[in-house]
């Protein structure tokens, strides 16, 4: 039996398959590709690996249309691969989490297969099917158009949140959630270490589907909107929780977004559902609910703003996940640094504010490279759905084909599935095939092969980020220590103090600007910087070159 909390204070690491290392050639990452590369994530200072879904999967939505949650899809090898990986990440001290997918599934799997060959039998309750003349409300799916499409040859129509391929699994079911809790002690039995909980507000429903008044040409209303209407979950979640990851210790992250303060205790309170969610708030910022065209960039201060709030509010509750990136957001250094400020040394300056704050930092593949957003040329080079969907949105909203270009760049979620850039010849490393996806010009300077042996590079400073959960010294402090905003008045400069057995300042002057400030109380060590042997200042008066960033032990 694994300890209890074992997951508080690691460094966790996000694993896109598909676009991770290809070991056999066909141009798809595949399960003995991330074995391969185990050694590398084990340098790097990972203790828990999140595999986005590797499951049979038509893959409409890249795995996120699961067919059957008890078999790898071949594309990414066997289960004796799986169980290979698993065994080997042990081996290293890193635990597996994989991701999983029950707000729906695919249209291919076997349940959806028979609801559709008997409408009126039992496999029908697995999923929403709902008599109607015509569609019975005026939702919008994630990815556009209705949530609601024909069961063929019936009166009725199926749910499906995300795309048609995807029909919503119905939680009211007692079977349907046997079904899963069956399923998820099954992946626990062969020693993996925890899930990350795909989109799992979505499972709440309003059983009157009741239509929203619409902002939109179209009568439309995105789905999340509903869900302020939907009965609660609470009580499937907390069965979720007891059946299956309580009595393994399991590490559960949420995928949550919108939480009320209420919400938040039952998600990761003392008797929360689960050990954690992640922080979107900041992935958020910027947004205007109209579509990816009309988004701004997000500025230093409310980065900083934003980050201290969620600390504010959550870290009396429980732990917070953090991110800068993930496979469904552009690259964390495209977004959050302003365009022509994108250095060697902002991309530390990020990395540092995102790996020391409180709670449990996820790293995604190729961030820890400081990979950036790809150029796209034209919509032809798109995979994603969203994308593509977005592409429309911006279009009906009277953009050019080259503004709606522009706006789509920025956010396409095939920014971050490329695949992960090992070396800088022309394949990358990643396949000796034609990769699936890929732009027409990655920058392919950024590499890990170039990174390893650059004493300065950005790879070895996420190594020294992730060294200092592990430092005897300071360790204690990093993992469990308060986080405190310091400096919280000075523009532009984002700063906290993590309080623990020791008092480590985290200083970011985040702009291109100097600057000079007063620390709390004077220096005593600097245990990293990004700017080599650059120390300023005398006493308590520091002055920062721009984007400096500095970690230290203070006095006191
Ligand atoms: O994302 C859930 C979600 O809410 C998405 O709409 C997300 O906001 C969107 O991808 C942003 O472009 C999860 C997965 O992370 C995503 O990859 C899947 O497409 C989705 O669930 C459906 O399973
Ligand atoms: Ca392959």
């Amino acid at each position: 039996m694994v300890e209890k909390d074992w997951w508080k204070g690691k460094v966790a690491y996000q694993i896109y398959p598909k676009s991770f290392n290809d070991s056999n050639g066909d141009g798809i990452g595949d399960l003995k590709g991330i074995t391969e590369k185990l050694d590398y994530l084990q340098s790097l200072g990972i203790d828990i690996l999140w595999l986005s879904p590797v499951y049979k999967s038509p893959f409409v939505d890249q795995g996120y249309d699961i067919a059957d949650y008890y078999a790898i899809d071949p594309q990414f090898g066997t289960m004796e691969d799986m169980e290979e990986l698993i065994a080997e990440a042990k081996k290293r001290g890193i635990s597996i989490i994989m991701d999983l997918v029950v707000n729906h599934c695919s249209d291919q799997h076997e349940w959806f297969q028979k609801a559709l060959a008997d409408p009126e039998g039992p496999y029908a309750d697995y999923f929403y099917f709902i008599e109607s003349e015509k569609e019975p409300n005026n939702w919008e799916t994630y990815f556009g158009g209705s949530v609601w499409d024909k069961v063929p040859g019936t009166n009725k129509y199926y749910l499906h949140s995300f795309h048609k391929g995807q029909p919503d699994l119905n939680w009211q079911n007692p079977v349907v959630r046997e079904e899963i809790y069956t399923m998820i002690n099954w992946w626990l039995e062969k020693g993996i270490g925890g899930f990350r909980i795909d989109a799992i507000i979505n499972i709440k429903k309003d059983l009157e589907w009741r239509s929203l008044p619409s902002e939109q040409e179209n009568g439309l209303v995105p789905v999340r909107y509903s869900l302020a209407n939907a009965q609660p979950i609470e009580p499937f979640l907390q069965e979720m929780k007891e059946k299956t990851f309580a009595r393994y210790n399991a590490f559960t992250v949420g995928e949550v977004f919108n939480e009320t303060d209420e919400e938040l205790h039952f998600f990761i309170g003392e008797e929360g559902v689960f050990s954690s969610i992640f922080d979107f708030k900041q992935t958020i910022l910027g947004q205007k609910g109209n579509g990816w065209y009309s988004h701004d960039l997000p500025t230093a201060e409310e980065l900083k703003d934003s980050i201290f709030k969620a600390h504010r509010r959550a870290d009396s509750i429980g732990v917070l996940s953090t991110i800068i990136e993930n496979h469904d957001e552009p690259r964390g250094v495209s977004h959050y640094i302003p365009e022509g400020e994108v250095t060697e040394i902002s991309k530390k300056a990020l990395a540092t504010v995102q790996m020391l704050r409180k709670g449990i930092p996820f790293i995604y593949q190729g961030q820890e490279i400081g990979m950036e957003n790809q150029i796209f040329e034209s919509i032809d080079e798109f995979d994603d759905i969203n994308t593509l969907n977005e592409y429309h949105v911006a279009k009906e909203a009277g953009l050019t084909d080259e503004e709606a270009l522009k706006a789509i760049s920025k956010y396409s979620r095939d920014n971050a599935r490329t695949p992960m850039q090992w070396n800088g010849e022309e394949k990358l490393g990643f396949t000796t095939g034609k990769a699936w996806l890929v732009s027409k010009q990655p920058q392919r300077e950024i590499n890990v092969e170039e990174q390893e042996e650059n004493p300065q590079s950005i790879l070895n400073y996420y190594r020294a980020l992730t060294a200092l959960y592990r430092d005897e010294v300071y360790g204690s402090t990093i993992r469990e220590g308060e986080f405190v905003p310091v400096l919280e008045e000075v523009k532009n400069i984002i700063a906290y103090e993590r309080c623990g057995e020791k008092r480590v300042l985290v200083l970011v002057n985040y702009q291109s600007e100097p600057q000079t400030v007063t620390l709390p109380t004077p220096v005593r060590k600097v245990l990293l910087a990004n700017i080599p042997a650059q120390m300023n200042g005398q006493g308590d008066q520091l002055s920062l070159a721009g984007y400096q960033a500095l970690v230290c032990e203070l006095e006191g």
